[in-house]
């Protein structure tokens, strides 16, 4: 049977399961949520995830949300992933493990805050403050200066000092990714003090190429329809967060 991938482009997680499955060449259903029409809030999308979140999969009766579960889980099941995704050796699967975690509650949360106090709020009536936004850039902040200095800080192109991505670059870089919505000022006064995060973010995008782009696409989209511009699908030309690390490279 084949596997049931429920998602929305338009979440970094569910970004980041679609972007590995492909990668991968893992078989498998597309299922669209729509967030906005509230596909999620609806009883048969709740008796796969009954937290009504993208991304959530059903492998035949087994059903699984959680993108952290869901990458390590397809990463160990579907067969022919290279082990750099998710080692077989437990003290570098345990690092991964422990990267992933420090995400939910550092980098998401300063991120996906950020992000609703800025440009999502005020779009959908969801009530904001200075004080909120201040509060979300700080959190935002301390997080891309942890991964500048911590996890990126060793020899190798990927988190961890890896020299092949895992599947906790894939998950970190959608996240920061989403940073594309954001007002131009916003975004580059949080992003470009950050120059290894920015290097990071394009050889991931390298590494995991076409596919990575094919599915940020929707970030685009959704960056037109908040700032009222015309559609750019390409994301190798329209996205910032590259410019931005082209403009790095021109001024090295
Ligand atoms: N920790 C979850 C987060 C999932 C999540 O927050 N999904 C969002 C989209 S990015 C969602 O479905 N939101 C709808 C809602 O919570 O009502 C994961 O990593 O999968």
């Amino acid at each position: 049977m084949t596997l049931k991938v429920y998602v929305d482009r338009i979440s970094q997680p569910a970004r980041a399961v679609l972007i590995f499955c492909k990668v991968n060449g893992i078989e498998f259903e597309e299922i669209n949520v729509d967030l906005v029409k509230k596909e999620h809030k609806l009883p048969e999308f709740k008796a796969i995830n009954p937290f009504g979140q993208v991304p959530s999969i059903a492998d035949g009766d087994f059903k699984l949300f959680e993108s952290h579960a869901i990458l390590s889980y397809l990463a160990c099941s579907s067969p022919g992933v290279a082990d750099h995704w998710y080692p077989s050796d437990l003290q570098k699967r345990a690092k991964i493990n422990s990267v992933l975690d420090w995400h939910h509650s550092n980098l998401r949360r300063g991120g996906v805050g950020f992000v609703i106090q800025t440009i999502l709020g005020p779009a959908l009536g969801i009530p904001t403050s200075p004080e909120g936004a201040a509060e979300t850039e700080q959190v935002l902040i301390s997080s891309l200066s942890k991964i500048e200095s911590v996890w990126l800080n060793e020899n190798g192109n990927f988190l961890l000092g890896n020299k092949e991505p895992s599947i906790a670059d894939i998950s970190l870089v959608c996240e920061i990714t989403e940073f594309e919505v954001l007002h131009e000022n916003d975004r580059i006064r949080v992003l470009a003090p950050f120059k290894k995060v920015l290097k990071w973010i394009e050889d991931t995008r390298i590494a995991t190429s076409p596919h990575f782009e094919e599915v940020h696409k929707a970030i685009l989209v959704s960056k037109a329809s908040l700032h009222k511009l015309p559609v750019d699908e390409n994301y190798e030309t329209a996205s910032s967060i590259k410019a931005m690390r082209d403009m790095d490279i021109a001024a090295e």
